[in-house]
């Protein structure tokens, strides 16, 4: 369906009465109970067990056959084989922990095969004692974990589009995902080959056919960077980087190289495709953005969301969804049903962790009105999420990396959802 247009969508929210007042939004609203109630001379005729017994044990468990709908959403290049993406299903997931089997992903030469006792990581470069390190060895080393968030800096780009685009939520915003890296802090090894003092970028290279080659500011890698070799407490997937890659915080996809076989120390950076040609954006006065490392503030609603309905009204919905910033803690999300005119503090679910992701929750009560939800964050910086019309002003209309602006779910009076953009 078409989005409306502006002045129509405004009287429609007048007319509903939310002009003002956000109507509907109360943080104090009690759970409703959805639970059906049952007369209690029934409850004895409540089935009486399993008598049979269930399957066997297995050695590796799967998710229930009833959930095989959830999953992640391939958009492979059918020009180059092995390149492109899969996303992962934020709209069917709740809490805060990205599944590893639905771990977006993304390659640039599919995802080679490595066999970990031949593996090797080779530190060398402007260092004092270049040093080569198996697989074996680094599972010795002292490990700690980090939850955070790795986002491609291509998320989302379907933003900059004229239209709309009406793909569930995890499906336009799914190149992000959450997980519990355990590994080395690079700091560590690098310490151990000794860092000459020219060096000042780190050139990073992974084993895949790609043999993708970054350059990164070594500050960063001896500030939080993981060298990882678990993920959720399991070794890392084949698809995000097994037996090892390295995890930046905060920072851009492209830098948390997977497979990970070389960290070269170097004066300056290596200048590389992925560094010129992509991952960088023409602005508005002909110069290109370059070396745009964090992830701004972001959130979004993913449920309701494109996809589902809202089946009756009266009735409480629960509006829930994500934020997370490269910069640090989210410390607000704010909720809108009427297209920003009016916002509400959503609670935010603890434990608030620096550059992960944070679940926000709001008792919605909809009563039938045409409506359009938001959600903003703000991190411990202060910086606030934009609006598509503040982004679109500042970065020129024609961006592809870095989309971060509100996402707006409009709610017709059926109770069916589409993406518009929103005031
Ligand atoms: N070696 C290697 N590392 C890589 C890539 C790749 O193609 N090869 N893709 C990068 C990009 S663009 C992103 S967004 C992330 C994706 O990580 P994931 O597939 O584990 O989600 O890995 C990065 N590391
Ligand atoms: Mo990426």
């Amino acid at each position: 369906m078409a989005s409306k247009p502006r002045n129509e969508r405004r009287q429609f929210l007048q007319k509903a009465g939310l002009g003002a007042a956000l109507t509907g939004i109360a943080s104090t609203l009690s759970t409703p109970i959805w639970a059906k109630t049952i007369p209690q001379e029934l409850t004895a005729t409540l089935p009486a067990g399993m008598r049979q017994p269930g399957s066997e044990f297995s050695n590796y468990g799967q998710p229930s056959t009833h959930e095989q709908g959830v999953i992640r959403w391939i958009s492979a290049n059918s020009a180059a084989s092995g390149n492109g993406v899969s996303w992962t299903p934020l709209h069917d997931l709740q809490g805060t922990i990205t599944p590893n089997g639905l771990h977006y992903e993304r390659h640039h030469n599919g995802v080679p095969a490595i066999d970990p006792a031949q593996h090797q990581l080779l530190i060398d470069g402007l260092v004092n004692q270049p040093l080569s390190f198996d697989i074996k060895s680094l599972l010795r080393y002292p490990m700690q974990s980090r939850t955070c968030f790795i986002e491609c800096g291509g998320n989302s780009n379907s933003g900059w589009r004229t239209n709309p685009i009406q793909t569930q939520a995890g499906y336009a915003h799914g190149l992000v995902s959450n997980s519990e890296w355990t590994g080395i802090p690079v700091k560590l090894l690098l310490q151990e080959a000794g860092i000459k003092p020219e060096a000042k970028w780190v050139i990073a290279e992974g084993a895949d056919g790609a043999s993708l080659n970054i350059s990164m500011p070594l500050e960063k890698l001896m500030d939080d960077a993981l060298l990882a070799l678990y993920q959720n407490g399991e070794r890392l997937r084949p698809e995000n980087g097994y037996p090892l890659r390295l995890v930046l915080p905060g920072w851009e996809g492209i830098l948390n190289v997977k497979w990970l076989r070389q960290l070269r120390l170097t004066d300056q950076p290596l200048m590389s495709r992925d560094e010129t040609a992509q991952y960088t954006e023409l602005q508005t006065d002909g110069k290109a953005r370059q070396f745009t490392f964090l992830m701004e503030a972001k959130s979004l609603i993913t449920s309701p969301s494109l996809g589902m309905m809202l089946p009756d009204n009266p009735a409480t919905y629960q509006v829930t969804g994500l934020a997370w910033s490269g910069r640090g803690k989210i410390t607000r999300v704010e909720v809108s049903a009427d297209g920003g005119e009016t916002w509400l503090d959503a609670e935010l679910q603890g434990p608030i962790l620096a550059k992960a992701f944070t679940r926000f929750n709001l008792p919605w009560h909809w009563q039938g009105e045409y409506a359009i939800l938001q959600s903003r964050a703000t991190d411990e910086t202060g910086y606030v999420q934009p609006t598509r019309e503040t982004l679109l002003d500042n970065r020129g209309k024609h961006g592809f990396f870095h989309y971060n602006a509100i996402v707006s779910w409009e709610i017709t009076e059926e109770g069916d959802i589409n993406h518009v953009y929103g005031f």
